[in-house]
């Protein structure tokens, strides 16, 4: 028999499409934890896992069906549960329907570790960590939400396609709000130590469209397939890592962020305690502007959602 690894990560949504695809790419990453998949479904969570385990034979990692008084003790919970986008709906309608689901898990994982960090995914996801850390109980720093990551991905695989320069080595954000009110940080866009917008690639590409093209990447995947889950299962893997092993990585997440007074996707280091340190990106004054808009956008649904 294999030995279970001392870290534990549960996936609490696991019997779906994006909690499936998360617990996947935490055992194929090689995370040495045991993976709990957790679902009100429990024979879809049961199903999930067996496939999983199938894969985990030749990787440190573990996985099998938890329960959420498990998953309470874990040291990294992942919450991808919830009701999905439906073609054309943006995330921001999800939160009547996510707003119980979330608050109900957060009672049935009680008690919850102490130490633990949540990794919210479930969307509206800006809004739903805020409620996932009042009703938790756990402190700010350890609550945090996958946000504009994958857009950033997104981004970054677009300039790259442009400039030819690996996805890797080129710093852009995509920040504000995971939705229709999120934009991209052109102005402190770096890629080989200068400004982004200086690359000669760059010179006449039409900044609107790119901004467009990543905006509405979700909406086409959902129309096409009914749902996205494999760029955002490896996006909460990486997070959940950085989490595990303490990584001090910067990541564009959802975060507490004391100067705006709300949660919203703005570039953290992520390690062991949650968020360690949280930056200060400087934008000009249409991205000012922009910020604006998704800070009270997020504080107004949250103001409705107590
Ligand atoms: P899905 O495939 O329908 O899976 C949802 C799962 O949640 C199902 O297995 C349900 O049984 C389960 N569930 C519902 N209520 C509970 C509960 N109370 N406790 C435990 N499990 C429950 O949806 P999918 O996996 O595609 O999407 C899940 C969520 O992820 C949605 O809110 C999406 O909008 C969101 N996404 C977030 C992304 C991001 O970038 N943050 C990206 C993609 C999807």
């Amino acid at each position: 028999m294999a030995t279970i690894p001392k870290q534990r990560v549960s996936v609490i949504g696991g019997g779906g499409n994006v909690g499936a695809a998360t617990a996947f790419a935490l055992i194929a990453k090689g995370v040495p934890a045991e993976v709990l998949v957790v679902d009100v479904a429990e024979k879809a969570a049961e199903g999930q896992a067996l496939d999983i385990s199938d894969a985990s034979f030749m990787m440190p990692g573990t996985c099998r069906r938890g329960t959420f008084k498990e998953a309470g003790q874990s040291d990294v919970i992942i919450v991808t549960a919830g009701a999905r986008q439906q073609p054309n709906e943006p995330r921001s309608g999800l939160i009547d329907r996510n707003y119980s689901i979330i608050k109900s898990i957060m009672d049935s994982l009680q008690p919850i570790k102490p130490t633990a960090k949540i990794l919210m995914v479930s969307n509206p996801v800006d809004v739903l960590t805020d409620i996932a850390q009042k009703t938790s109980g756990l402190p700010r720093h350890q609550v945090i939400g996958s946000g504009t990551y994958l857009d950033s991905g997104r981004l970054r695989n677009a300039l790259s396609e442009i400039t030819g320069v690996s996805p890797t080595s080129i710093h852009a954000y995509m920040l504000g709000e995971h939705g229709d009110n999120q934009f991209t940080a052109w102005s402190s866009a770096r890629i080989g130590g200068r400004p982004l917008l200086e690359h000669p690639q760059m010179k006449d590409v039409d900044l609107d469209s790119v901004y467009e093209k990543i905006q509405r990447k979700a909406y086409v995947i959902i129309d096409a397939k009914g749902s996205t889950y494999y760029g955002i299962g490896i996006c909460a893997a990486t997070l959940a890592e950085a989490l595990l092993n303490n990584t001090s990585q910067v990541f564009p997440v959802v975060n507490y962020v004391e100067k705006f007074g709300c949660y919203m996707s703005w570039p953290a280091a992520i390690g062991s305690d949650g968020v360690e340190q949280s930056f200060d990106v400087k934008l000009n004054g249409e991205e000012s502007k922009k910020l604006d808009a998704a800070i009270n956008a997020i504080k107004e649904t949250c103001s409705n959602y107590q």
